[in-house]
């Protein structure tokens, strides 16, 4: 008898927890995420689903059932670092257990239906969100993403080697002709289904937003005998940056975040050589995204000249808005006993919205999370919501599998 939702959570629930912080740390290709990934092999194996596994690492276990191009479910495993236990995870388990609903109910799919789990979702370890997406679907090159490297210089090509991914140029292989429709059920990343009173949400569209590298270079020197006039301090073009960002996006009604900062050498009685910082700019239209980063970057630029350091500003991965398929949404959030499921946008990139530019109708289910709170070791979704979406997932699959 395949693992139920409660057993496959609890079993995957160590894997790449950290004691410390109770966060998870299940980077691609890692230890924890290749364990994860090996659970996940497992659970398809135990449940006679026919494993497909692309040149990136990206599996689809299908339900050969019916004809014709299949019906996709499915999320990731790879987490930010020290990220919640939910964010991914929730999807794949999701989408397990809602397949055992539909065969326990005796369903008979019309065309297949694939469980799926797409690699580096999060971009936190090379820097490209949704990497495993976008090179099935071919929204990047793998001439592209190949080469680029975690913050160890290993590169994309030698970390797929290693996890066993042997492959000289694989090439996208996901579209429109093999996936009618694509269905990803995620924790919410915000609080609108819990302030509404909602357990079950479907996704309208998401913002646009990206990530832009922000190298400042100074001059490095003494902490003590450099005079404060003499200095040419990357820190302070950094910090004034690092506010201008948020009051912009505050002005702006957008979001402006920087999370990541490398500085060289790190040396507490040392004036730095340079400073290296990541931005995570997210707005409501492509245009806005635009304006927001550039505005920013001018006044960085701007700090820079007073301060005689230099700047370069570079986008290292950039989403545009995605509008999922509205006939689908109504589709799936209509016409349910406890009435119609909230439709609602979001601020945060997911696999379908790689899967929706890449014409494949693609729809998200959102289960409530009581916080919000994300990217973080409190996520956190109560086991009955849980359940719930189980059953919403499987439902809607029903409706678009028959
Ligand atoms: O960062 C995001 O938008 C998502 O959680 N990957
Ligand atoms: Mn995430
Ligand atoms: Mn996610």
């Amino acid at each position: 008898m395949p693992d139920h939702f409660e057993d496959m959570w609890r079993t995957i629930a160590p894997i790449g927890r950290a004691e410390r912080s109770g966060g998870y740390f299940r980077q691609p290709f890692g230890s924890a995420e290749r364990e994860l990934d090996a659970w996940f092999v497992e659970q398809a194996v135990a449940r006679g689903l026919r494993l497909e596994t692309d040149g990136f690492g990206n599996r689809i276990a299908w339900w050969d059932g019916g004809s014709g191009p299949g019906v996709v479910t499915g999320s990731h495993l790879d987490s930010v670092l020290d990220g919640g236990a939910y964010d991914g995870p929730l999807g794949v388990v999701s989408a397990l257990a809602a397949l055992e609903v539909l065969r326990e109910r005796g369903f008979r799919p019309a065309r297949p239906i694939g469980v799926s789990v797409f690699v580096e979702e999060e971009g936190s370890r090379f820097g490209l969100a949704c990497l495993g997406s976008r090179l099935a679907t071919g929204a990047t090159t793998w001439e592209r993403a190949s080469g680029l490297r975690d913050r160890d210089g290993v590169r994309l090509d030698e970390a797929l080697a290693s996890a066993g991914h042997e492959s000289e140029n694989p090439q996208p292989w996901l579209g429109s002709e093999r996936i009618a429709c694509f269905v990803e059920l995620h924790v919410e990343q915000g609080r609108d289904l819990v302030d509404r009173g909602d357990a079950i949400g479907v996704v309208s569209r998401i913002w646009p937003h990206g990530r832009y590298r922000f190298e400042i270079s100074g001059e490095p020197n003494h902490a003590g005998t450099t005079r404060m006039e003499d200095r040419r301090d990357p820190m302070l073009t950094y910090a004034m940056t690092a506010l201008a960002a948020n009051k912009q996006a505050r002005v702006a009604g957008q979001r402006a975040t920087f999370g990541r900062v490398d500085t060289q050498p790190n040396s507490t009685n040392s004036v730095p050589s340079s400073v290296t910082a990541w931005m995570d700019a997210r707005a409501e239209t492509d245009e806005a995204l635009a304006e927001l980063v550039a505005t920013i970057a001018r006044q960085a630029e701007e700090r820079a000249e007073r301060d005689g350091t230099t700047l370069a500003v570079t986008a290292e991965s950039v989403s545009g808005a995605v509008d999922f398929d509205a006939e689908l949404a109504r589709r799936i959030a209509s016409d349910h006993e406890t009435g119609d499921w909230p439709v609602l946008p979001t601020q945060a990139g997911h696999d379908a919205g790689i899967l929706s530019a890449a014409a494949i109708p693609s729809a998200m289910l959102f289960v409530r999370n009581p916080t919000g709170v994300s990217h973080s070791p409190d996520e956190h979704a109560e086991m009955p919501d849980c359940l719930a979406g189980v059953d919403a997932l499987a439902e809607t699959l029903a409706r678009l599998a028959s």
